[in-house]
């Protein structure tokens, strides 16, 4: 199964969103990430996306893992994949708008659920709270509708 990162800067009782400009999830706000390089880490892969789609650098030290989440989409198995969970609280750089993505801070009790995946209203809480976090969800073929899911915090 495919390997992608997802990584959201967090200060204080703000979130960094960025909406998606082209491809997988367009239109939809959602943290910075994407598929996984042949011949990098997780956690390089996770700094080269937040360096390529807003232009902040940061190190791996900082890197709080949060969770990971496996995603089906039945019908379009090319589409599924394992997405790990990252917190970045530490950077240097304004977050900048590029090709792909427009960064946007919101306040936790502000979240855009509507315009962002349907799965992050289930996991969401988890990631705000600090608690780690595993599960699947089971998704329609174009995306659109959970047709189960389970998600568990990790102790
Ligand atoms: P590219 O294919 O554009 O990377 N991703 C998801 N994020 C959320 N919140 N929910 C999902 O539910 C997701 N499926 C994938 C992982 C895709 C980016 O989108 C994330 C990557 O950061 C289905 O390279």
């Amino acid at each position: 199964m495919r390997i992608a990162t997802l990584c959201f800067l967090m200060d204080g009782d703000k979130i960094l969103l960025a909406k998606k400009k082209r491809g997988f999830g367009v239109g939809k706000w959602n943290g910075v990430g994407g598929k996984m390089q042949e011949e990098e880490t997780i956690e390089q892969a996770v700094l080269r996306e937040a360096k390529e789609e807003i232009g902040i650098d940061s190190c791996e030290d900082r890197l709080e893992k949060a969770g990971s989440i496996k995603f089906y989409f039945n019908g379009k198995e090319d589409w599924n994949q394992e997405v790990h969970i990252y917190a970045l609280k530490k950077w240097e750089g304004e977050p900048q708008e590029s090709e792909e993505m427009s960064p946007k801070w919101f306040f936790h009790h502000e979240m855009p659920f509507d315009e962002m995946w349907a799965d992050d209203r289930h996991w969401m809480p988890y990631f705000l709270s600090g608690k780690r976090f595993e599960g699947e969800f089971y998704f329609t073929e174009d995306g659109s509708v959970i047709e189960k899911f389970d998600i568990r915090e990790i102790f």
